[in-house]
């Protein structure tokens, strides 16, 4: 069966959450690891954003798009349920990830310390230190949220792909690993996505030495 290609760095969040889509799904799938604004890339997203992806004569851009083709084209469990009330809910956890979390926790407070832009090369303490009350804030409404084990149900879904990438990255900094730490809803969630197949095989490789 022809795999789908899901081009982009596979450290990318949302490269991460639509490879961890293909695999839930049972989906063939390959990593393509083209970083942003790269031909492979700006060869399908108008703005050379990663994921892209190809499977055979399609291909689409944004990672939304990329779980929903993934959903309807392969049988495995799915990712958005058929039961009304759940799929609310999972679009509207990943709704309020992709639109608010995401930016805040990765793009805002991770990138104060991955792409800090300081003249040393530093942490930027004033983005970081900015951020922490929300970060504080939207790790506890995530507590709640993963009550029933899974991001706002009891089944993994599209929007444990998403949460899950983020989380991951959040630990490796030192205030919400601290949080997290403190939380063993939170913690304990962590542990049993790390050890779920579809995550734990499509984890990205460790930065260089
Ligand atoms: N809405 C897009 C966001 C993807 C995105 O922002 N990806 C980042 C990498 S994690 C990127 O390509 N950044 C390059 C840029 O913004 O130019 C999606 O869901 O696929």
């Amino acid at each position: 069966m022809t795999p789908v290609e899901i081009i982009g760095l596979p450290q990318s969040n949302y490269v991460w959450a639509v490879r961890i889509a293909c695999a839930e799904k049972g989906a063939p799938h390959v990593s393509v690891p083209a970083p942003p604004h790269s031909p492979a890339v700006t060869a399908i997203h108008p703005f050379g954003r990663i994921p892209a992806m190809r499977h055979g004569a399609v291909s689409l851009f944004e990672s939304r798009a990329i779980c929903a083709y993934v959903d309807r084209a392969f049988d495995g469990p799915a990712l958005v349920p058929a039961d009304a009330q759940k799929a609310g809910a999972t679009e509207q956890w990943t709704s309020l990830l992709l639109s608010v979390m995401e930016p805040l926790l990765i793009r805002t407070y991770l990138f104060g310390y991955m792409f800090p832009g300081t003249p040393d090369g530093g942490p930027d303490r004033a983005r970081i230190d900015g951020a922490l009350p929300d970060v504080a804030r939207h790790l506890a409404l995530i507590e709640g949220a993963v009550a029933h084990r899974y991001l706002g149900g009891d089944a993994f879904t599209m929007a444990d792909a998403y949460l899950m990438p983020v989380l991951f990255y959040l630990r490796t900094t030192p205030e919400a690993c601290r949080l997290i730490q403190q939380s063993a809803r939170l913690s304990g969630y962590i542990d049993r996505q790390m050890a779920r197949a579809s995550v734990r095989d499509t984890a990205p490789p460790p930065p260089a030495a």
